[in-house]
């Protein structure tokens, strides 16, 4: 961490880590070399200093006047065991605010300093607790709002992720060093490394490099919800089956087409998996430029779906909807899981002779568990095939596309027979974009916008 720029100040913070509100017990956090003295001077009960670590003691927080603002329990985690390495106090209190506000000023006039976002897990990264990659862990497991999301978040947290990074980097610097060899020795003209194994070797890393930029879609689907995009046209029942798959009211239903303009969407977890729902405008050739944004829209939102139903009106002209949708499909990736849903069955009845499709009324419900199901197995797919390890994160999946890219490079002139030198170069800039992502290579910039997305507290 020697070229990091960040300050390695060594003071001592204190935040509420609980939420911002009135709770039954609030949680205030103190860490830094001065966590025990600080504290230690507005406590009231048996001495802190010269107690274990991981224990909890019954205390009162008592101000400069002798007013005690608080019973409290104080739990002690000593340095170097604690989530930042240092020596970290959390103080249980009563969950009022002005008693929260009271203690965490208290703290401050006794010669702590309030955190910023993040500032106990930026410690924990200097102090090499975390890797960078496994911070941003900890912040999606705080967001994490499906089982999916959750186990996510929990492979990038406990360092599950920065393991195969490592394992990745650690292969690239043993390519790295043979080449440094050849380097050493080239006036001798002798030749080091094998150039077949060395080419072997990026094959592989380059292989696993893009298994994991390929992986990114499914992972950030499943933290952010997977993108379900219910499209027809007009009048065909999409709203009726957004409302019905929400379980909730959410989007105008009329007999005019053309009702839905906007994009609606909302998420809903199902089995464990958070599904995002999106109902879109009616697509059809219009001239009325409204109803064109809200098809432009529509048409936006194809494209960055996971899973797409198109809804056919079973009640209406069959054919010319499928003719529709065929052309629509077109443009659509093939990575995109696409679904025939012939709705309204209730009002029709007769068979359309198409098979592969699933039959539905939104109107009275049935059909609907077969269509989660197909939407659960879908997702189940999409999980095998992002494999143990996803990549959940922007600036994870930017750095491992650049790793791969500067890779290929050095792949390619190997195949050319060029100099080692020139080689190096590429393979040197690979291990920097990899050693980005866990924080190995660091600026203050990048730590900045890392840790400021953290709350206050954590
Ligand atoms: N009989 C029957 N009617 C349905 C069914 N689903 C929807 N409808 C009716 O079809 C009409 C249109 O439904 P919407 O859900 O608004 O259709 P939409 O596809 O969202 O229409 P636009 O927003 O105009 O594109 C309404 O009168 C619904 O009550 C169904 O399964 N059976
Ligand atoms: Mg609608």
């Amino acid at each position: 961490m020697n070229n990091s720029p960040i300050s390695f100040s060594k003071d001592t913070i204190a935040a509420v880590s609980t939420p911002p509100g009135t709770g039954g017990i609030a949680v205030i956090r103190i860490s830094g070399p001065e966590a025990l003295d600080i504290t230690g001077s507005v406590w009231r009960g048996r001495p802190l200093k010269g107690r274990d670590s991981h224990t909890a003691h019954l205390g009162k927080i008592v101000d400069e006047h002798g007013n005690t603002l608080d019973e409290v329990v104080a739990t002690l985690f000593l340095a170097p065991n604690s989530y930042t390495g240092d020596d970290t106090i959390e103080l249980a209190c009563h969950g009022s605010r002005w008693i929260q506000r009271e203690i965490v000023n208290l703290l401050i006039r006794s010669g702590a300093r309030s955190a910023g976002p993040g500032e106990f897990s930026q410690r924990a990264f200097i102090n090499g607790r975390i890797d960078l990659a496994q911070a941003e862990g900890i912040v999606d497991l705080i967001a994490s709002s499906s089982r999916a999301a959750h186990r996510l978040a929990m492979m990038q947290a406990n360092g599950q992720f920065s393991r195969r990074l490592d394992e990745l980097r650690e292969r690239l610097i043993e390519f790295a060093s043979l080449l440094e060899l050849e380097l050493d020795f080239s006036e001798e003209d002798v030749e080091f490394a094998d150039r077949h194994r060395l080419s072997e070797l990026a094959d592989r890393i380059i292989a696993e490099l893009d298994r994991l930029a390929s992986s990114y879609s499914a992972g950030k689907a499943f933290k952010e919800g997977i993108p379900v995009v219910i499209a027809g046209q007009p009048n065909a029942g999409k709203s009726t089956l957004l409302n019905l798959l929400l379980e909730e009211d959410k989007a105008i239903v009329s007999d005019i087409p053309g009702t839905t303009r906007d994009i609606i969407e909302d998420t809903r977890e199902i089995d464990g998996i958070l599904f995002r729902f999106v109902d879109t405008a009616g697509l059809r050739r219009t001239d009325d430029t409204v109803e064109q944004m809200g098809i432009d829209r529509a048409n936006d939102r194809l494209r960055r779906s996971a899973i797409i139903l198109w809804i056919v009106d079973a009640t209406a002209d069959i054919h010319s909807q499928l003719e529709y949708i065929k052309e629509k499909q077109e443009s659509i990736d093939s990575e995109v899981i696409q679904h025939l849903i012939f709705n309204k069955m209730d009002a029709c009845g007769s068979d359309t002779g198409i098979s592969d499709k699933i039959c539905i009324s939104a109107k009275s419900g049935d059909g609907i568990e077969a269509l989660i199901s197909q939407l659960i197995s879908d997702a189940r797919e999409m999980q095998t095939a992002g494999g143990d390890i996803m990549v959940t994160n922007a600036r994870h999946y930017e750095a491992i596309v650049k790793g791969a890219e500067a890779l290929r490079r050095a792949r390619q002139l190997l195949a050319d027979n060029l100099s080692a030198d020139f080689i190096a170069q590429d393979v040197r800039e690979a291990l920097h974009h990899l050693g980005e992502i866990t924080g190995t290579i660091t600026s203050s910039t990048l730590l900045h916008s890392i840790f400021s997305r953290f709350c206050i507290g954590k």
